[in-house]
């Protein structure tokens, strides 16, 4: 059992300048924890809320003032004094508060940095660290994940020159994350080279540092990121791998595909989709169809399962019941999963259960604005992910989590893999 003593957060800025919410539980025993929420740009629609202030005076509306009031008086107010055995119970607690579908009275901020932080606080309090007891909370063997990490970016996260969102490396020949991280060290290096060469541009970043210079098309953002494996020394596909996001929900408009200025039906981006896929060695294609395209995806999960994930995103936004109806239409096979999307641990922890009844993949994901905060590490090496998906190495706020990785790889001996 753990009391609730007190429950405060504040305001910090996110890796855009954004501001978000940063919570802290006190326990009776003593121990305070903290944790900090991360924030999207391309967020599916069925989202839990996420609460602004709506001040167009500050941050242009984007002000978190409400939710962190929210924390420090009805949550706290509700919730101190109290005693939880678990997660289950603190979250339940804060959904019967709410009182809400999608989290918007209290926001799905503030309701997530106290799950959060809870969550932290029990661990510290188990003197257990927090993979540990991430893995005691689901019942699995901490693992850590294959990263999936974004070397080249358009749509929402670059200013939108090429329409699909990353391009992202996989190092699959790697054995360790001290392998990982150095693979993909040297295919970024070699793709800035290259796009250097080819576009006579700086290496602009990205929202999650990946780099975005003016592709003409997205066979080009492809071919170049082969290229770049090449380059780097390694072989495309058996040790090098690709995954896209293809965040087509946000070119999608009057039931079309709005790509490399052409309008195509869902049965054509379906067949583009497929000719990417017999072209370029990827394993894994997110939102490729739009989230409420549910026949576009069925018609691509019956040309692509088996060949590569077919990964929802803003087509399941981590929620069970969306999860189920995908099982049951074959709409997709592995999730990918970012507990903001859904707004508490428990209910993240419900969907990759789901997930894993079906026998999907999961991917953990970060969002494109993220915090320097590095529990997504934990949980994912404590739930058992297969991937991490977190952006470019080149960002403090991606690398707490990547540096996390290897610093439970380094000091606690958990491996990758099964
Ligand atoms: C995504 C994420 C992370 P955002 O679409 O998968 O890359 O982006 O956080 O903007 O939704
Ligand atoms: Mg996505």
């Amino acid at each position: 059992m753990s009391r609730i003593t007190a429950l405060t957060a504040i305001e910090i800025l996110d890796s855009r300048g954004r501001p978000t919410v940063k919570a802290y539980c006190s326990l009776d025993s003593g121990i305070t924890a903290e944790a900090a929420v991360p924030s999207g740009a391309s967020t599916g629609t069925a989202e839990a809320l996420e609460l602004r202030d709506g001040d167009p005076k500050r941050y242009h509306g984007l002000g978190c003032r409400k939710a962190v009031e929210n924390v420090k008086t009805t949550i706290h107010a509700a919730l101190a004094g109290r005693d939880f055995a678990n997660q289950r119970q603190l979250d339940t607690a804060l959904l019967q508060l709410d009182g809400t579908p999608n989290k918007a009275k209290l926001g799905a901020n503030a309701i997530l940095a106290v799950s959060l932080a809870f969550a932290r606080a029990q661990a510290a309090e188990a003197g257990l660290p927090l993979y540990r007891h991430f893995a005691a909370m689901s019942e699995t063997t901490p693992r850590l994940p294959m990263p999936t990490i974004n070397l080249f970016s358009g749509g929402k996260h670059a200013g939108g020159q090429v329409a699909i969102q990353d391009v992202l490396v996989v190092p699959v020949a790697a054995r360790t994350m001290d392998e990982a991280m150095n693979m993909t060290y040297n295919v970024y290096l070699a793709a800035a080279k290259l796009t250097g060469e080819k576009y006579g541009t700086r290496p602009l970043k990205a929202d999650e540092g990946g780099l975005a210079p003016p592709f003409p098309n997205v066979e080009t953002m492809l071919g170049d990121a082969v290229e770049a494996i090449g380059r780097a020394g390694y072989r495309a596909g058996s040790e090098v791998a690709l995954a896209v996001d293809v965040a087509s929900t946000h070119f999608y408009a009057g039931e079309q595909y709005h790509l490399d200025g052409q309008v195509l039906s869902s049965e054509v981006m379906v067949a583009r989709l497929m000719s990417w896929i017999e072209r370029y060695p990827i394993i894994s294609v997110e939102d490729g169809l739009a989230e409420d395209d549910w026949a576009g995806w069925q018609a691509f999960y019956q040309a692509a399962h088996g060949k590569v994930m077919v990964l929802g995103d803003d087509l399941l936004c981590t929620n069970p019941a969306r999860i189920e109806r995908a099982q049951s239409l074959k709409a997709a096979d592995s999730l990918l999963l970012k507990v903001n999307q859904i707004g508490t641990l428990t209910e993240a922890l419900l969907s990759y259960q789901t997930a894993r009844s079906a026998d999907w993949r999961v991917v953990v994901s970060a969002r494109s604005g993220e915090t320097e905060d590095s529990w997504l590490a934990d949980l994912v090496t404590g739930w058992g992910g297969d991937y991490i998906k977190v952006g470019s190495i080149m960002q403090s706020e991606r690398l707490a989590k990547y540096n996390r990785l290897l610093e439970i790889e380094a000091r606690d001996g958990i491996r990758m893999g099964a």
